[in-house]
C-alpha cells in the first residue's frame, strides 16, 4: 500500500515539497490551506504534471482535514512567512495559533502520524505540535539544521569550486540567529575545513550562514526561502517513510542531551520510521558548547513567554 503525507499549509515550501515528494513516487500526497481553492488548484497542476513526470501519486487538495485521514506522516507549513525586518520570533503567537490547530485537527484523523514541522519559530512549533497532539516526543521532529548545513555547504562549495557532495558541514542549535555552525567537524572530502580556509574567511562564511535566511528574505521582500527549505523536508520525509536511519541535523526534543532538556533544539538526529530513533552526541569544545547552551536559552526563554497550554485549547 502506497504512503500518505499530508502538508499543512500549501503556499511556496508546502506545494514545493509536494513537488519534489511527487519525484521520489514514494507517496500519494494531500495538501490543505486555508485559502479556498488554492490547494484544490495546486495539487491538480501538479496532478497534471504527474503523465510527463512519468509518477504514479495521487495529489489532492482540500480546505477540510478530513481529507488528511490515516496519514503516514503530516508536514506543517502553516503559518505567516517572515516580512523584511521581522525576526523569527516575531511570527510567534500568530504562528503558534495556526500550528496548534493543524495539530489538533490532524491527530484525531491520523493518530499514527510521525510529524514534521517547518514553520517558524522551528523549534517552539515543533515543541506546541507534540503538546497539541499528546504523541511521544520522538513522533515530532522539526526541520532546520539540513537547510542551515546546506546553506553552509554551497557557501563552501563556492569558495573552494569543489563538488557540493565532497563538502559536510554540520549546523545546529535553535533555528535562529544564534544558530551553531561546527566548523571543527565540518570538512571536504574528510580534510577539516578549518584546514583549508583561513580562520578569517571561514568566519565571514559562517556569519553568511547565520543569516543565510534573512540574506533570501531581503532579496524576495515578499516571503522567504522555499526552494531548500522545501528539499530538506523532503529528505526528512523521504528517511522517515523508507525507514533509512539516516543522520541528519534536525530539532529534536531534548531530555538532557548536551545537558539540555524539555526543548526542541537542532542537533544530529537519527531517522527512521518512528520518527527520532536517537540523539546523536558529539563531543564539543567549551566554546562551542556555551554557544549550543545560549542558543538553547533563547529557545526555552519563548517557551516559557508562550502559554502552550492556553494557545493549544
Ligand atoms: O527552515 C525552516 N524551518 C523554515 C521555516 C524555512 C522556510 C520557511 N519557514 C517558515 O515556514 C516560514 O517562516 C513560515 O512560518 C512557514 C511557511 O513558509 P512559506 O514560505 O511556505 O509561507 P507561505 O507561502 O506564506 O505559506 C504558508 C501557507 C499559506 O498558503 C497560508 O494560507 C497557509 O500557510 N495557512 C494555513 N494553512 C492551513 N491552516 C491554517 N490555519 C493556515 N494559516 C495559514
Amino acid at each position: 500500500m502506497k504512503c500518505k503525507v499530508s502538508i499543512i499549509g500549501a503556499g511556496m515550501t508546502g506545494s514545493t515539497t509536494a513537488h519534489w515528494l511527487a519525484d521520489l513516487e514514494i507517496a500519494d500526497i494531500v495538501l490543505i490551506d486555508v485559502v479556498e481553492g488554492m490547494p484544490q488548484g495546486k495539487a491538480l497542476d501538479l496532478q497534471e504534471a504527474m503523465p510527463v513526470m512519468g509518477r504514479d501519486v495521487h495529489i489532492t487538495g482540500s480546505n477540510d482535514y478530513d481529507a488528511t485521514a490515516d496519514s503516514d506522516i503530516i508536514v506543517i507549513t502553516a503559518g505567516l512567512a517572515r516580512k523584511p525586518g521581522m525576526s523569527r520570533d516575531d511570527l510567534m503567537v500568530a504562528n503558534a495559533k495556526i500550528v496548534a490547530k493543524a495539530a489538533a485537527e490532524t491527530i484525531k484523523r491520523s493518530p499514527d502520524a510521525v510529524y514534521v514541522v517547518l514553520t517558524n519559530p522551528l523549534d517552539i512549533m515543533a515543541h506546541m505540535t507534540m503538546k497539541v497532539s499528546g504523541v511521544e516526543p520522538y513522533r515530532v521532529v522539526g526541520q532546520a539544521g539540513i537547510l542551515d548545513s546546506a546553506r553552509m555547504r554551497a557557501f563552501v562549495a563556492m569558495e573552494l569550486g569543489v563538488s557540493v557532495e565532497n563538502i559536510h558541514c554540520y549546523v545546529l542549535g535553535g533555528h535562529g540567529d544564534e544558530m551553531v555552525p561546527l566548523t571543527r567537524h565540518s570538512n571536504v572530502a574528510g580534510v577539516p575545513l578549518e584546514e583549508i580556509i583561513p580562520a578569517e574567511r571561514l568566519a565571514e562564511i559562517v556569519e553568511r550562514t547565520r543569516y543565510g535566511g534573512g540574506e533570501i528574505v531581503s532579496l524576495l521582500k515578499t516571503g522567504s526561502a522555499y526552494y531548500a527549505p522545501a528539499v530538506a523536508l523532503t529528505q526528512m520525509v523521504e528517511a522517515i517513510l523508507k525507514d533509512r536511519h539516516l543522520i541528519v541535523p534536525a530539532s529534536a526534543y531534548l531530555h538532557g542531551e548536551y545537558g539540555v532538556r524539555d526543548i526542541f533544539f537542532g542537533v544530529p538526529v537519527q531517522l527512521g520510521r518512528m520518527g527520532v530513533e536517537k540523539v546523536i552526541e558529539y563531543k564539543l569544545s567549551e566554546s562551542e558548547l556555551s554557544a549550543f547552551r545560549k542558543s538553547a536559552a533563547g529557545v526555552a526563554e519563548n517557551i516559557a513567554k508562550l502559554n502552550l497550554e492556553h494557545l493549544g485549547e
